[in-house]
């Protein structure tokens, strides 16, 4: 019987419910040997025991209620220091589990993602080679623990008080300490300075439905309601073909999230990448476009992004003039940058892409259309698009890294800066690889119904240093920059807090 009851005092928490802190210590770690490792892994089962998701998801329930009071700064009220940790093949491998067990697992983690650089499309600057250290030594890389906290003294005290342990001295290596950091200057924005984290899938059992038209299928409006499977294991998935009479995703349960080994039940794949931003490079960039193409430059990003800075979705037509057609005005970000539209639940997902089928709002290669298409024609067929879509939907809980660009910083001595991309998902290979790979990085994704010329690569994650974009359709295709470079990343798997305890114990 299929259960939208999820364990969540066994699911570690930051995946079904964020951890949302605006202060991160990601450390990339090695085991010094088996046996030192797996005792570790005891000692820290417990802080990681006391962050479930249950846990997580009681506090993230009471800070929004603050919120909802009209309290601006709620963690200066209740605050909490959050602790995961996952690990990699190589970390599982190193720990000795079961041969049987290391074979059952999923060939692309255990591949790994630098030796997935093809069906990525890693490649040039972007090359596993190029990448900062240790990610250039993927063997090396057994586990990503991290810390979250929302004051950095609280953040900086859990990190001594698990890093100095004898346990932690004898059985692991820091690697890296990457620290991740919101952006004080605008908090909720990445370091181009548009507004992150507003759509999300939604989860049955998780988030409950909130359909004004009493939809028990959706969330927020727009936010269609996922069976968890897709991102936790041993739980109901979503049906890939559509259900006959029903508009929209097949509301079913699918077949459980296979469990392979069994013990990775109330498990979630967890996919870092480290994304380098070259924010001058993009800025300037965009002024040229937008001079270019005869556009204000708030609509020329917003174009690349299918967002407004603000987060005011471009496709949401409230606030533009004229139903269906294109604005005859530019209008500009409706909020001037800051989140009105963007924090509205209500109205910032309520929106599909077939009504716009050419791009004429939101460019076909926009950056949302590519990594979440909606309601838009997939190969899978028009009947079978919106059902087929949702099995790739992604938990995404990234960071920002690296002090926010300022205008006297010298473009040629650029710090290091932009985004530690976490998704959680329950198959890697067909969400954020499939993502990745069919969609950011293929030029004819989502097809276009004119036939007249390819939307183009993702202009803000594509790999390459530029591509053409479509980026209207009444214009020709525009060569757009590309200034993200990947710089690192590893798949990950994070255990259920009860394997957690066995793989301590030794019995896993
Ligand atoms: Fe993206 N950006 O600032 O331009 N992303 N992203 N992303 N991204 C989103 O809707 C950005 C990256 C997705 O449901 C927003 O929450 C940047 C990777 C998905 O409508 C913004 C980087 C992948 C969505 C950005 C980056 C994705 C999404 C709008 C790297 C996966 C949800 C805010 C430096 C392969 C789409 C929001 C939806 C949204 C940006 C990386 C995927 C502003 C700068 C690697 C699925």
């Amino acid at each position: 019987m299929p259960t939208t009851s999820l364990n969540l005092d066994q699911i570690q928490g930051n995946s079904v419910a964020g951890f949302n802190k605006d202060f991160q210590t990601n450390l990339f770690v090695k085991f010094t040997n088996a046996a030192a490792g797996r005792t570790w892994i005891k000692e820290i089962s417990a802080e990681v025991a006391a962050s479930s998701s249950a846990e997580v998801l009681k506090f993230n329930n009471q800070f929004s209620a603050l919120r909802a009071q009209n309290v601006s700064r709620p963690e200066q009220l209740i605050s909490a220091v959050w602790v995961n940790l996952a690990l990699s093949f190589q970390g599982l491998t190193a720990l000795n589990l079961k041969t049987a067990d290391l074979a059952a697992f999923p060939q692309a983690f255990r591949d790994g993602m630098a030796q997935r650089k093809a069906e990525l499309g890693d490649v040039g600057a972007s090359d596993p080679s190029n990448w900062v250290a240790p990610f250039n030594h993927p063997a090396d890389i057994h586990a990503v623990l991290v810390i979250a906290a929302d004051h950095s003294h609280v953040l900086h005290q859990k990190f001594r008080s698990i890093t100095e342990t004898p346990a932690f001295t004898a059985g692991v290596e820091i690697l890296l300490n990457q620290p991740g950091r919101t952006r004080l200057d605008l908090p909720g924005h990445e370091h181009f300075g548009f507004k992150d984290g507003i759509s999300q899938p939604g989860i049955r059992g998780i988030d409950p439905p909130d359909d004004p038209i009493g939809n028990p299928n959706q969330g927020h409006p727009g936010q269609d309601l996922l069976w968890p499977g897709e991102f936790i294991i041993g739980y109901a998935t979503q049906i890939a073909t559509a259900k006959a009479g029903v508009d929209g995703p097949n509301p079913d349960p699918g077949p459980d999230s296979p469990a392979n080994p069994a013990w990775t039940v109330d498990g979630s794949y967890l996919v870092f990448r480290r994304l380098r931003q070259d924010v001058a490079g993009f800025e300037s960039h965009v002024t040229e476009l937008a001079q270019t193409l005869g556009w204000s430059t708030e609509l020329t990003g917003a174009k690349l992004v299918g967002r407004y800075k603000s987060g005011a979705p471009i496709e949401q037509r409230k606030f533009q003039p004229g139903p269906y057609t294109p604005p005859s005005t530019d209008p500009g970000d409706p909020d001037h940058g800051n989140a009105g539209l963007g924090n509205n639940n209500s109205l910032n997902n309520n929106f599909e892409f077939l009504d716009d089928p050419h791009g004429a709002f939101c460019p076909l290669a926009s950056h949302i259309r590519k990594a979440y298409p909606r309601d838009e024609i997939t190969p899978a067929g028009p009947e079978n698009s919106e059902s087929s879509t949702q099995k790739r939907r992604l938990l995404r809980r990234g960071i920002p890294y690296g002090s926010p660009f300022t205008a006297h910083e010298p473009t040629s001595a650029q710090a290091d800066r932009g985004l530690l991309f976490y998704c959680y998902q329950s198959d890697i290979e067909n969400q954020f690889e499939f993502v990745q790979r069919f969609w950011v990085n293929s030029a004819d994704f989502p097809p276009n119904p004119s036939g007249s010329g390819a939307p183009g690569v993702d202009p803000i994650i594509a790999q390459s240093p530029s591509g053409p974009m479509l980026i209207d359709p009444a214009k020709a295709p525009v060569d757009v920059n590309h200034f993200v470079t990947t710089t690192g990343g590893e798949y990950f798997f994070s255990p259920s807090i009860r394997a957690l305890q066995g793989i301590g114990d030794g019995s896993i």
